[in-house]
């Protein structure tokens, strides 16, 4: 009778609450080598990837990670609606749950981001005020970096301010402050964590000559002549495969303007294996490049899935385009 209950319980249980599918979680080390070891070995710091802790809690990621990857830059968790929703009033779970994954498995942080004109609370983006907008930021990026202060490799303190055209993107912080703004960033995050560097990024840097390139050139060479600690330069790569060919000379242009630079959140959509070879080749060429971020795990879990634009499948295995590079990093 017993026993009878307990099916009916169980059968009832299972109908109420249905098992979602299974994610594979297959062998902990999923490439056959480390793609961060073979960059390292090319004399750069890192070979990374973003993720945060839903992310790393789901099948094989946390594992691939581990085995794989140098370096993780929290997807979403240290972005300003995450962490100052409300003024004042912080959270950090997510990306103190990432900082602490990182830390313990050794592998370098990209904090992410603290001046962007997306993912900000209305309560920022409504300041009409120069000094409350000013104290609003500084009080955001003190807290902020301040928290992981000595355990972050480099901090994206500004994101996308420019517009395709090379000039500033219309934003709360540019329409109130000019580009006054990115000084007092800059000077903020090195008061709270002088050690990190201090990195501008943006997407769409992918061809030297165009305008939004040029313009992030030219800019940063003129704030860095000015004073204002600025360490890199970031090109996230959102590419699709017939940008590839282009990044080994948006590259040196772009990291000749600064102490050093990063390809900061690379995809690839329907890119082939000399595709990626092309990228990767663009960071190594440039001594001062420092490293590779590729932005996610596996091609599903992509922010624009369309195109497979990462190196593992879905099944989470290393894809064609990962043991390409590999060997030809060898
Ligand atoms: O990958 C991120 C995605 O999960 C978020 O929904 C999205 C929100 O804007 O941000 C994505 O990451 C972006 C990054 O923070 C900045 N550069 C562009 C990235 C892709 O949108």
């Amino acid at each position: 009778m017993k026993f009878v209950l307990a099916s009916v319980l169980c059968t009832a249980l299972v109908s109420a609450f249905p098992m979602a599918d299974p994610e594979p979680v297959l062998d902990w080390r999923q490439a056959a080598e480390s793609i961060n070891d073979k960059f390292v070995a090319k004399g750069k710091k890192y070979f990374g990837t973003c993720a945060d802790q839903s992310r790393l809690g789901a099948g094989s990621n946390a594992a691939i990670i581990k085995a794989n990857f140098g370096q993780v830059t929290p997807e979403n968790s240290m972005k300003w609606d995450s962490t100052e929703a409300s003024k004042g009033s912080f959270k950090f779970d997510g990306a103190d749950y990432l900082v602490k994954f990182a830390t313990e498995n050794n592998k370098l942080i990209r904090g992410h981001t603290t001046v962007w004109h997306s993912q900000l609370p209305g309560w920022v983006s409504s300041i009409r005020d120069k000094t409350q907008l000013t104290e609003a930021m500084k009080n955001h990026i003190t807290t902020v970096i301040g928290r992981y202060k000595g355990k972050i490799y480099a901090w994206d303190v500004v994101n996308e301010i420019f517009d395709e055209n090379g000039g500033f993107r219309s934003s709360v912080f540019y329409n109130v402050l000019g580009q006054d703004f990115v000084k007092i960033a800059f000077e903020t995050a090195k008061a709270a964590d002088p050690d990190a560097k201090l990195y501008i990024n943006d997407y769409n840097l992918d061809t030297a000559t165009y305008a939004k390139t040029q313009g992030m050139i030219k800019n940063v060479k003129a704030w860095i002549a000015a004073g204002v600690p600025i360490d890199g330069i970031g090109s996230q790569s959102h590419l699709n495969g017939n940008q590839a060919a282009g990044t080994a000379a948006a590259m040196a242009a772009l990291c000749a303007a600064a102490p050093e630079c990063g390809i900061t959140e690379l995809d690839i959509q329907s890119g082939s294996n000399q595709n990626w070879i092309d990228v990767v080749n663009a960071c190594v060429k440039v001594s001062n490049c420092v490293g590779i971020t590729v932005w996610g795990v596996r091609d599903p879990d992509s922010w624009r899935p369309s195109g497979n634009p990462l190196l593992f499948d879905s099944s989470y295995k290393a894809k064609a385009n990962y043991n390409a590079i590999v060997q030809a990093l060898s």
